[in-house]
């Protein structure tokens, strides 16, 4: 095996659909993306993309939060879990708990997510009906290294959708998420490929701080 052939060993956390997590998956049975998903993990036992990662030959596990007296707990117990398959990413796809500073710091400057909004506007939830009744004109989606604060950490890439007329929150939804099919496997591959760092809390591209993150537009660089 040369140098190249390395996959990165990552675990993808969900907790519904998880089309993202799909997009990646497929990507990597193509060989387009250089990582090996040793699980997926969800916090919902009935999660559809549970369903859809076993069909294609990924291993899966649930952790019901309910089984803990406290989230301390649970989030101690995912950890656990999570350690167990060894993961140098550990990528949130949907993954809707928040996640205590226990955890965060296990996986310090090893964890993205991908939060439906242009941050730092609408950290947390409820995003696009927030964007609508706020009048924006354009919406999108953001990729950021996962820190103890909310959607808070470094962003590195973000997707920008422009706002339709008639758009309802599932219809605004639905055009961010394809976006958010071409941003999530971009900045994992510029990971995976050792290009991509959080270093004192700071994003590095190529041996570069990137002082503003990198920008999508309907799918182009601009
Ligand atoms: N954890 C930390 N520490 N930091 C982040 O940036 C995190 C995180 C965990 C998840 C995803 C995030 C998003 O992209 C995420 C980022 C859940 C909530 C939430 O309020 C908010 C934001 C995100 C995920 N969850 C409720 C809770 O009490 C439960 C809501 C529900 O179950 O429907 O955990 O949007
Ligand atoms: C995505 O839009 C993602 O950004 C968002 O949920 C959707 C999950 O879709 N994440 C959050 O809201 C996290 N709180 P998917 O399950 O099909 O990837």
């Amino acid at each position: 095996m040369t140098v190249t052939d390395r996959k990165l060993p990552v675990v993808i956390l969900i907790s519904g659909t998880g089309s993202n997590m799909c997009r990646l998956a497929e990507l990597m049975q193509t060989g387009e993306l250089p990582i090996e998903i040793r699980a997926v993990i969800s916090d919902r036992a009935d999660a559809k993309g549970l369903v859809t990662a076993s069909g294609m030959g990924i291993k899966t596990e649930s952790l019901n939060p309910k089984a803990f007296a406290q989230r301390s707990e649970f989030d101690a117990a995912l950890a656990k879990k999570v350690s167990s398959y060894e993961p140098e990413l550990v990528i949130l796809a949907g993954f809707m708990r928040i996640l205590d500073s226990q955890f965060v710091s296990r996986f310090t400057d090893r964890m993205l997510n991908i939060h439906p909004s242009l941050l730092p506007r609408y950290p947390g939830l409820h995003t696009h009906q927030r964007a609508l009744d706020a009048g924006d004109e354009v919406h999108g989606a953001s990729v950021h290294f996962v820190t103890p604060e909310l959607d808070g950490g470094p962003v590195v890439i973000q997707a920008r959708v422009p706002v339709l007329k008639d758009d309802s929150a599932e219809s605004l939804a639905e055009r961010v998420l394809q976006q958010e099919h071409h941003i999530y496997p971009l900045a994992v591959q510029l990971f995976a490929e050792g290009r991509l760092r959080l270093r004192s809390g700071k994003v590095w591209l190529d041996d570069r701080e990137l002082n503003a993150p990198l920008q999508v537009m309907n799918g182009k660089t601009p």
